[in-house]
Formats: C-alpha cells, sequence, structure tokens
C-alpha cells in the first residue's frame, strides 16, 4: 500500500549478487509479529543452546514452524520437537508465512516455502559469530531474515572465513533475502549494544525463514 505520509517507505538495497536489503519492509508488521513472537515463547520458551563444541550460545533460541533448528552436544539439526520442552514447535503463523513468500518474491524467489523459521533473541553483549547457513536440504531455496528492536551490525562475509567482511547495520523492520549465488556466504552478528527500543524493550529479535526439509 503507498503511504503518502510516511518519511521513509521501504527501500531496497543489494547486498551481493542474490542478497538483498528490503530496509523497513516489515516495520508496520512489526507490533504484530512481536505479539506472534511473545506467544510462541510463552509455549516454547528462548533457551541458550549449547554448541557441539560445548560452548553456551549467548543468543537464546526458539522456532515455529513444522521444524525448528537447534544445536546440542550431537550437533545442529532440524527437529520437529524442542529437545527442551519435549513439545513440538507452535505452528507458523500465517502472518509470518505471508511475509516470507512475499518478500522473497520482490527479492526475485517466486516459490519459496518455508517449513521453519528459527527465532533469535539478542541481548546486550549477544553475539553470532561468523558461520554459513547450510543444514538445508536445498540451499536452491533462500533464506529471509527479519530484524526487530534493536540495531545490530551484521557481517556479510566471502565463501572463507577469512575472507573480507562488509558491515551494514540492521534496523527494526529491516529485511534481508539471500540465496542463489550468495547462498553460502559467512555472516555473523557483533555483540549488540545495550539499548532499549520502544516496541522491543532491551533486545534485538531476528526471524529467519528457511526450506529445511
Ligand atoms: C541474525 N542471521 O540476523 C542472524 N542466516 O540475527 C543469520 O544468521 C542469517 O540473517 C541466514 C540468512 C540470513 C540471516
Ligand atoms: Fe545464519
Amino acid at each position: 500500500m503507498l503511504d503518502l505520509f510516511s518519511e521513509e517507505a521501504p527501500w531496497q538495497e543489494p547486498l551481493a549478487e542474490g542478497a538483498v536489503i528490503l530496509r523497513r519492509r516489515a516495520r508496520d508488521q512489526a507490533d504484530a509479529l512481536l505479539a506472534e513472537i511473545y506467544a510462541i515463547a510463552a509455549q516454547n520458551p528462548f533457551a541458550h543452546r549449547i554448541t557441539p563444541g560445548g560452548h553456551r550460545m549467548s543468543v537464546a533460541m526458539t522456532n515455529c514452524g513444522d521444524l525448528g533448528w537447534s544445536s546440542d552436544s550431537r550437533g545442529y539439526q532440524y527437529t520437529e520437537q524442542d529437545n527442551h520442552s519435549g513439545h513440538k514447535w507452535p505452528p507458523m503463523p500465517s502472518l509470518f508465512r505471508e511475509l516470507a513468500q512475499q518478500t522473497a518474491q520482490e527479492a526475485g524467489f517466486s516459490g519459496f516455502n518455508p517449513d521453519a523459521c528459527l527465532i533469535n533473541r539478542y541481548e546486550p553483549g549477544a553475539k553470532l559469530t561468523l558461520h554459513q547457513d547450510k543444514d538445508e536440504k536445498d540451499l536452491r531455496q533462500p533464506i529471509v531474515s527479519v530484524s526487530l528492536g534493536l540495531p545490530a551490525v551484521f557481517q556479510f562475509g566471502g565463501f572463507e572465513r577469512g575472507d573480507a567482511t562488509q558491515r551494514v547495520l540492521l534496523e527494526h523492520g529491516d529485511i534481508v533475502v539471500w540465496g542463489g549465488p550468495s547462498r553460502l556466504r559467512y555472516h555473523g552478528i557483533l555483540p549488540l549494544k545495550p539499548g532499549v527500543h520502544p516496541q522491543a524493550g532491551a533486545f534485538r529479535y531476528n526471524l529467519t525463514f528457511r526450506r529445511a526439509h
């Protein structure tokens, strides 16, 4: 919808071939997205997973959808239930699914149908070290990433961990869609700076939509 009174309508910012930032694209839905996140977390609480190397992750995670990503001493995997609570993951809200499908389409990826949504919650100091997302079966499918709450510095690198990285600030309502030739680029989040966001409080939330199976 065209909003003539908005100071800054969503705009697109290319990152690399197959990767684009849709700035502020989720801003108008942010309160509804946050309400869904809180409802999901009431059923399957955010938890700090342990990496296969034995480290406690500083980012707290939960999931919704048919499959959820998690980590434990056996490795990284997609599962149908939350190993912490023993419950299935809550269904993916239609608001989430439609936003992911629509924005994938806007970025040039038609027919995206996510079966997993990982929800990350960052508190001040929390970070995500450089990694590739490669646990999904079909790497031709893109990933859609929605940022809410406090801003964070996103590192977007190359295909080797040691490659140079671009740094971009991801703010409330920004969506990153990437796939194609960029699908296996290394990326991460630098330690979150303390702050209070008017809608999300002292946290940053990130939703990543994936086709896992
Ligand atoms: C984050 N995002 O923004 C972490 N992965 O908190 C990711 O790790 C990520 O944004 C794959 C695709 C898009 C992403
Ligand atoms: Fe990732």
